[in-house]
C-alpha cells in the first residue's frame, strides 16, 4: 500500500477508521516505529504494541471480541491478592524490585520496551504479566470529571521509577493522543 493510499485511511472519520492491527496489516510489513508504527523499528512482534491512541485500542478490542477494562478491572487484575484479601503495592508484593519490571532503569535490561511475557517473576496474583511498567496501559476509563482525558494505569519504559509502577498510581491522557511509552491491554469476560 503506498503513501497516498496511506493518507487516506487516516482521514476516515473515527467510526470508520480500522482498527491498530487492521491498519498495520494493510500497510504490510514491519512497522516503522514513526508516524504510524506500533512497535519500535527493530523489536520483536512480542513487544506491546505502542503509538495506538484510545479509538484505536477501543477497536482493536472489540474487533477482537474483549474489550479495555475499566480502571477499577486493571487495578484488581494488578493489585489484589486472593490468598491476603488485600491489595498489593506492586503486582508481586510490596516492595519495588528493579529486576521484576521494566521501568526506566536500565538494571532490568530493557533501554525501551521488552516482551509482553517478561519478567515472570513479576506477575500479579491473577498472573498478569508487566502490570507494573514496561508501557503504560489505556483503561476504558475518564480520569476524574475530565471528559477530555482517559485514565492510563501501571508506568512505562521511558523514565518511570518505582512510584509509577505502585498498582494504584492513575495517570491520563487525550484520546487522540498517541505516544511510545503507552499500550493497552485486553479484557475479555469470562463465562459464568
Ligand atoms: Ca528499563
Amino acid at each position: 500500500m503506498g503513501e497516498k493510499q496511506l493518507v487516506e485511511l487516516q482521514k476516515l472519520p473515527v467510526e470508520k477508521r480500522l482498527s491498530a492491527v487492521q491498519k498495520m496489516e494493510l500497510l504490510g510489513g514491519e512497522p516503522d516505529g514513526q508516524d504510524h508504527g506500533k512497535r519500535f523499528k527493530g523489536d520483536p512482534p512480542n513487544h506491546p504494541a505502542v503509538q495506538v491512541d484510545w479509538y484505536d485500542a477501543w477497536s482493536y478490542c472489540r474487533w477482537r471480541g474483549g474489550r479495555l477494562p475499566t480502571e477499577q478491572e486493571w487495578e484488581k487484575a494488578a493489585s489484589w491478592s486472593p490468598k491476603l484479601k488485600r491489595k498489593r503495592v506492586y503486582p508481586w508484593g510490596d516492595a519495588f524490585a528493579v529486576k521484576l519490571c521494566n521501568s526506566g532503569s536500565l538494571e532490568d535490561g530493557f533501554e525501551k520496551t521488552c516482551p509482553v511475557d517478561e519478567f515472570s517473576g513479576g506477575v500479579s496474583a491473577y498472573g498478569c504479566y508487566n502490570m507494573a511498567a514496561n508501557v503504560w496501559e489505556i483503561c476504558a476509563s475518564r480520569l476524574g470529571q475530565d471528559a477530555s482525558t482517559r485514565v492510563l494505569r501501571g508506568g512505562g519504559w521511558f523514565g518511570d521509577t518505582e512510584k509509577q509502577c505502585v498498582t494504584s498510581y492513575r495517570w491520563g491522557m487525550g484520546p487522540a493522543a498517541a505516544i511510545g511509552n503507552v499500550g493497552f491491554r485486553l479484557a475479555r469476560d469470562s463465562n459464568p
